[in-house]
């Protein structure tokens, strides 16, 4: 039986891209399901996570983010951070601290409020993230400062990368939550099935692999995933997956000289793959030249955006 002062909801993580929104979902479930790169706009679906607790289950909405499009593909990706924006009770814009002369992006930050936060109409709360990056009296500087600007609900600083203060943020949703019990069962992390994530394992190693417009020119189209039979425990799960990219300069990239470049992104891929799924998989990944496909709605339509 659940306690009375149970709580639970949803709450959509919202900022810009790179602001720590996916390392914070990660860092808050213990468990690394929303891929993470040092590069921007590497989120680019919704990703749900399950936080648990005895007192509260907290569905978070982990979004791609905030940016000026430049493309359909970035059109899309604004609209499922939009519809999350809708779909959550709470909303936690996670602002992040930056090196230099400002101690944050002050013009992004009146946008972020102003032209997302606000429209949506829910309880805000502002998370400071990478205070691990500043030190003095900045944290609650600024904290005063978006306090008197933004009218937060409840303002926190932490630090997603190193857990610093994150227990906190829990205690300030909490509250919020409208629900007084758990919509899901207490063992699942995530409403996305598997197959998304293996998808999402292999787009995190082409960021982290490639470098300069590779891992934005490409998308990752998983085409089987055929299940083990549960009788045949060490047979190999079958998955085929289909990189996607804009031009056949960019597919001899991917592929690299003797297919030296798509063996390591593949034995990257697969060793993650395998840890997710806890079974040996057989990984094969076709590389397809698709003109244009961040421009064309049709094309983004069948790879889920
Ligand atoms: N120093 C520091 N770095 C952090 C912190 N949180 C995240 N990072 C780093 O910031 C980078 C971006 O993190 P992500 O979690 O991918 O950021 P995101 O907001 O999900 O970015 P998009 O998916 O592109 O919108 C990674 O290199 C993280 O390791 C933090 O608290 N401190
Ligand atoms: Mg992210």
């Amino acid at each position: 039986m659940q306690p009375s002062s149970f709580s639970c909801g949803h709450v959509a993580f919202v900022g810009a891209p790179n602001a720590g929104k996916s390392t914070l979902l990660n860092r808050l479930l213990d468990h690394k399901l929303s891929i993470v790169t040092p590069k921007p706009q590497t989120t680019r679906k919704k990703i749900t996570g399950i936080f648990h607790d005895d007192r509260s289950q907290i569905i978070i909405l982990d979004t791609p983010g905030i940016m000026d499009p430049k493309q359909a593909l970035h059109e899309s990706m604004l609209e499922i951070t939009r519809r999350s924006l809708r779909e959550s009770d709470v909303i936690v814009a996670l602002i992040p601290f930056q090196k230099g002369t400002e101690p944050y992006d002050r013009k992004f930050v009146e946008e972020l409020i102003n032209q997302w936060v606000r429209p949506a109409g829910k309880p805000l709360l502002i998370a400071l993230n990478k205070s691990d990056l500043v030190t003095g009296p900045v944290i609650s500087e600024v904290q005063l400062e978006l306090s008197e600007t933004c009218k937060p609900v409840a303002i926190t600083a932490l630090s997603a990368l190193t857990g610093n203060n994150i227990q906190k943020l829990v205690e300030i949703i909490r509250p919020l939550l409208p629900l007084d019990e758990p919509l899901y069962p207490d063992d699942i992390l995530s409403t996305e099935p598997e197959r998304f994530f293996v998808g999402e394992i292999i787009r995190e190693k082409i960021f982290l692999l490639y470098g300069r417009e590779i891992p934005y020119s490409t998308e990752v189209v998983v085409d089987e995933f055929r299940e083990q039979h549960e009788d045949d425990p060490r047979r190999k799960e079958l998955i085929r997956c289909s990189i996607i990219v804009e031009r056949n300069s960019q597919k001899q990239i991917m592929v690299g000289a003797g297919g030296a470049a798509l063996k390591k992104l593949g034995q990257a891929a697969r060793k993650e793959i395998e840890e997710l799924l806890g079974r040996p998989v057989f990984l094969e990944i076709f590389v397809k030249i698709r003109p244009d496909w961040r421009k064309k709605k049709n094309l983004l339509k069948s790879y889920g955006y």
